[in-house]
């Protein structure tokens, strides 16, 4: 196979309406993280993407959940997301997000250029509208019971239980997220992604060129999306947060969530090209550029079908791969938010990293275990005794015994120095260990290359524990009892080959467990530069008569009681749920009735329709709007408090109703002459009372 020119590796965009957890970083984090190391340690040309997903039904649900905007939750969950990944040293080259112009110019782009070209279908279908919060019912807006597992934590897009993706019309007795109500049906226009027209494509490019370099589970999916008939999907949705669908005609239209986010990858790397000053397009258009998205098993049909077909139809490169991760279990059962049974990284972060002193090792012992238990092929299980089994009979014992074991023989019996290997005296034992260097590091490359993570870090580990076998056959410390010339020499030639070893190890396990490494470069006193890939295999990394550090102590044990407080806090959370919890349905509430008045108290109040002419936003007051209302006789400015669920430009045209004769106030120096009408659904969202058809503005409403 030819090395290709460059590579693009993206990790899946987390939404941004709450915090990760670990199950979410081993399944398109780490394993990604891992590949791009490797990448860069062999000097490829490789760009490293991920950013926030900021849109969706999942945000200003999360944003009601929370009493705030979707803008606040946004911010707070990027920022919080962005820390998280920093702290276990992801390696992104750009960590952006899609709520940024950038991407949405590039999502409007991409969306007019499929228009433009006849490539996307209008339809009027009927979907699910929640009559009581006048809206219709997009993805998480409405939940129900899943056509495939049974489970009643099914969303219109999604079944959290079995990870299956869904249209709204599969959900069995839905009912509105909003409202609780069972939903009726209304008519809508939207725009669909054909994707039946493909079909002869995807069956080609996935079913046979990649039937056997992508994971079997992978295909397995896209063979049973592909069979069970290709629908067009719907790539707009009624919604007012998201970004924009760019034609006149399509006011309160955005696109929908799944349409843009993939597109985040490009916009990403089009920031990070004008970051670094360089050209973004040949990583998206050459067909030289390998393209790789790392994601978790819920993913895989929008990376494998549907944005390919995007990517296909917009004249864009297609993805190499697509390695995805099954699930991550955790102590037994699923990883779940509502039911708050989960490891989120910053409490791994909160209790692990920052406790200690630098942290790095910390966060390669959980680097190390979440790479050992990848569900690479299989569903997994995150186990606190796992974990601890793992720091301390592998990274402890195994690799870090013999780095320690090296160092502390150097330092006594060779003078702190790099012995020299006297060839005439090279055996079997030598012999085999150098051949063991050279084969596992092509072995390992393969492993990676092939995304086969787990087995690579095994046989890292591997060498290391041969390491230890080569070191308790010579028992250079028997040989030190007797000392002569001799047995000096057998000692050295021992030595040398462990420290050499040693240094191969850092390369090897630099992808893998980066902050290891780097201690081992301290230790032995050289530049990061001699991590680069092609110096592994070698046994000429260490000059003779190069003087080292005194060793450091690469891991920690993990004590039985830090594990016990672990499981124990688990499942104390589990027990008190999280009130803020970003899957269930708020429960809706009635405000109570406002005490009796007489019918003239009421026809002292004149009501009028009108029709909004101006809107633009109130500085420095976030809820506000200052609308010009034109009731026929007269236009009126009017100040109203609906800038956070309504953007200006939406609302030129529309009809409103006004409290006509309310004395004028003054709201931040403007003067607002009237009221506009508005109903609080439960969610909290406001929403215009309105004559059922247009009538002439100034009409009285009694
Ligand atoms: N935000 C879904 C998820 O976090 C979605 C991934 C987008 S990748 C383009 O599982
Ligand atoms: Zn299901």
């Amino acid at each position: 196979m030819t090395t290709p020119k460059r590579y693009l590796v993206t990790s899946a965009l987390p939404y941004a309406n709450g915090l990760k957890h670990v199950g979410h970083l081993a399944g398109a984090y780490i394993p990604a993280d891992i590949y791009v190391r490797y990448l860069r340690a062999r000097k490829r040309d490789v760009v490293f993407v991920c950013g926030s997903d900021e849109h969706g039904t999942a945000i200003p649900i999360q944003a009601t959940r929370e009493g705030t905007t979707p803008q606040a939750i946004i911010d707070k969950y990027h920022a919080a997301m962005k820390q998280d990944f920093e702290d276990l040293d992801m390696s992104f080259d750009i960590y952006h997000r899609t709520s940024d112009p950038l991407h949405h110019e590039t999502a409007q782009e991409f969306f007019t250029y499929l228009n433009d070209r006849q490539e996307l279908e209008v339809k009027e279908t009927e979907q699910y509208f929640d009559e009581s919060a006048n809206t219709f019912l997009a993805d998480r807006y409405i939940k129900g019971t899943c056509p495939n597992c049974g489970s009643d934590r099914a969303f219109g897009d999604q079944c959290e239980n079995c990870g299956r993706t869904l249209s709204p019309d599969e959900l069995i007795n839905p009912v509105s997220t909003l409202s609780g109500k069972a939903p009726i049906k209304k008519k809508t226009s939207h725009w669909y992604l054909p994707l039946g027209k493909h079909e002869a494509f995807l069956r080609e490019w996935i079913l046979q060129d990649h039937k056997d370099d992508w994971r079997a589970t992978v295909i397995g999916q896209c063979k049973s999306w592909i069979d069970g008939g290709l629908q067009s999907r719907a790539v707009t949705r009624d919604l007012d947060w998201g970004i924009k669908v760019p034609l006149k005609d399509a006011a309160g239209k955005v696109l929908y969530v799944w349409f843009d986010a993939p597109i985040g990858y490009i916009s990403a790397t089009k920031q990070w090209a004008i970051d670094h000053e360089k050209d973004w397009k040949p990583y998206w258009y050459d067909k030289d550029t390998q393209l790789v998205h790392f994601v978790g098993k819920d993913n895989i049909v929008f990376h494998c079908i549907i944005f390919p077909v995007m990517l296909k139809l917009h004249g864009n490169i297609l993805p190499a791969n697509v390695p995805a991760n099954e699930f991550l279990n955790l102590e037994g059962d699923k990883m779940s938010t509502s039911r708050n049974w989960k490891l989120d990284m910053r409490d791994y972060i909160n209790d692990f990293v920052k406790k200690e002193n630098g942290g790095g090792q910390c966060v390669d012992m959980l680097r190390y275990y979440l790479t050992q238990i990848a569900p690479e092929t299989k569903d997994s299980e995150f186990m606190w005794k796992g974990f601890q089994d793992a720091v301390n009979s592998e990274l402890v014992s195994i690799f870090g015994n013999f780095v320690n074991r090296s160092w502390v023989l150097m330092h006594k019996l060779c003078g702190g120095k790099v012995p020299v290997f006297h060839h005439q005296l090279l055996d079997d034992n030598d012999q085999v260990l150098i051949k063991e260097i050279e084969t596992s590091k092509v072995k390992i490359e393969n492993l990676i290359e092939q995304y086969k993570f787990r087995e690579a870090l095994y046989e890292v580990i591997d060498l290391s524990r041969k390491g230890n076998q080569y070191m308790q056959k010579k028992e250079p410390w028997i040989l030190a009892k007797n000392l002569n010339d001799h047995a000096q020499a057998l000692i050295d030639n021992c030595l040398h080959v462990c420290l050499q070893l040693c240094a191969n190890l850092a390369i090897l396990i630099n992808p893998f467990l980066p902050n290891t490494a780097r201690t081992m470069t301290k230790m032995m006193k050289v530049v990061d530069k001699m991590l680069d890939w092609e110096n592994a295999g070698k046994l000429k990394l260490l000059s003779v008569g190069y003087s080292l550090r005194e060793p450091q102590l690469l891991f920690r044990k993990i004590e039985d009681a830090e594990i016990t407080e672990q499981v124990e806090k688990l499942k104390a959370n589990a027990q008190s749920p999280q009130t803020t919890q970003p899957m269930e349905a708020p429960t809706p509430q009635h405000s109570m009735i406002s005490p009796e008045i007489q019918f003239d108290d009421f026809a002292k109040i004149d009501l009028r329709t009108g029709i909004i002419t101006a809107a633009e936003k109130v500085e420095k007051a976030d809820k506000l709007l200052q609308l010009e209302v034109d009731l026929g006789f007269e236009k009126r400015t009017i100040v109203s408090g609906i800038a956070l669920h309504y953007s200006p430009e939406t609302l030129v045209g529309r009809q409103v109703t006004v409290v006509a004769n309310l004395a004028p106030r003054k709201m931040r120096g403007i003067i607002s002459q009237g009221m506009i009408l508005m109903a609080e659904d439960a969610a909290g969202k406001l929403h215009f009372i309105n004559p059922e058809n247009t009538i002439a503005p100034g009409s009285k409403v009694s």
